[in-house]
């Protein structure tokens, strides 16, 4: 089995302490960060589809999440780097009422490498709370919304149209993202951008300040 299988099999199974070890040996033996993460990614996608099979429970999903955290924490040296702070400020959270976090956080990565100053707002963050952040640093330029959930999708849009009133609104943009969104949906909504993954929003972010 190759060592990139073995991490994601690891995943899947949810032992998060077995991780770092894995991770730190896969990439001394030269594998490629990108297709290790490639790879939890895919790992991820499989705990999805035994969730909605009833094969396993939210336990097994969250013990999964957890893993694959650690895995990234060993990784994100390797995978993010770049001008701290180059293009300016990038808020980004996972809208209300909804605590996924990976994806958010992996976008999260791959914009601080793309030379923006990441700040976090987290999980379950209330369309006010991403308002005050722009007002509160000066030299917001973007501003990214997350939403992992077709139940969470409307909360999207209340964020999104709260954003779209607010008087800074022409010197900002927003970006979105996350598995149940479409392009539909976010030119729908009034987001200037929608990306698939974390590679692609990095790239559609240094494109957007350029
Ligand atoms: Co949840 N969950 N979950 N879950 N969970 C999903 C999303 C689900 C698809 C599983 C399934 O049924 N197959 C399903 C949603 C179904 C739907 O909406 N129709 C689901 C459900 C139902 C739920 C609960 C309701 C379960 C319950 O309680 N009965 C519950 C809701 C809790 C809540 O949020 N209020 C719940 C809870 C959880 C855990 C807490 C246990 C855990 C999350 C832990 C954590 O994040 N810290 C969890 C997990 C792990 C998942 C799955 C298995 C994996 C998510 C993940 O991390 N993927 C997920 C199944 C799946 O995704 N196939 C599932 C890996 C990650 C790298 O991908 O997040 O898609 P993703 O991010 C990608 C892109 O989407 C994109 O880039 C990222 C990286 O490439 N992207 C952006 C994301 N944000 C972006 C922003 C951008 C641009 C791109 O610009 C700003």
């Amino acid at each position: 089995m190759s060592k990139v299988q073995k991490i994601a099999d690891t995943v899947i199974a949810g032992k998060a302490k077995l991780m770092d070890g894995l991770v730190k040996d896969a990439l001394e033996s030269g594998e490629d960060p990108v297709e290790i993460l490639n790879g939890m990614i895919d790992a991820m996608g499989i705990v999805g589809e035994k969730f909605k099979n009833n094969e396993i429970f939210v336990p097994e999903m969250l013990v999964a999440a957890r893993a694959m955290k650690k895995g990234v924490e060993v990784l994100r040296p390797h995978l993010a780097s770049g001008a701290a702070g180059a293009n300016g400020k990038f808020i980004i959270g996972t809208v209300a009422g909804d605590l996924h976090d990976i994806g958010k956080n992996l976008v999260a990565m791959m914009i601080e490498s793309a030379g923006f100053e990441v700040i976090d707002l987290g999980v379950d963050v209330p369309p006010e709370k991403f308002v005050e952040a722009v007002k509160e640093n000066e030299g917001v330029k973007i501003v990214g919304l997350s939403a992992l959930l077709t139940t969470t999708m409307p909360a999207l849009k209340t964020a999104v149209e709260t954003l779209n009133a607010q008087d800074f609104r022409s010197s900002i943009k927003v970006m979105v993202g996350g598995a149940p969104i479409t392009p539909e949906f976010a030119e729908e909504i009034g987001a200037d951008a929608y990306t698939a993954d974390a590679a692609s929003a990095a790239e559609k972010a240094k494109e957007l300040v350029a």
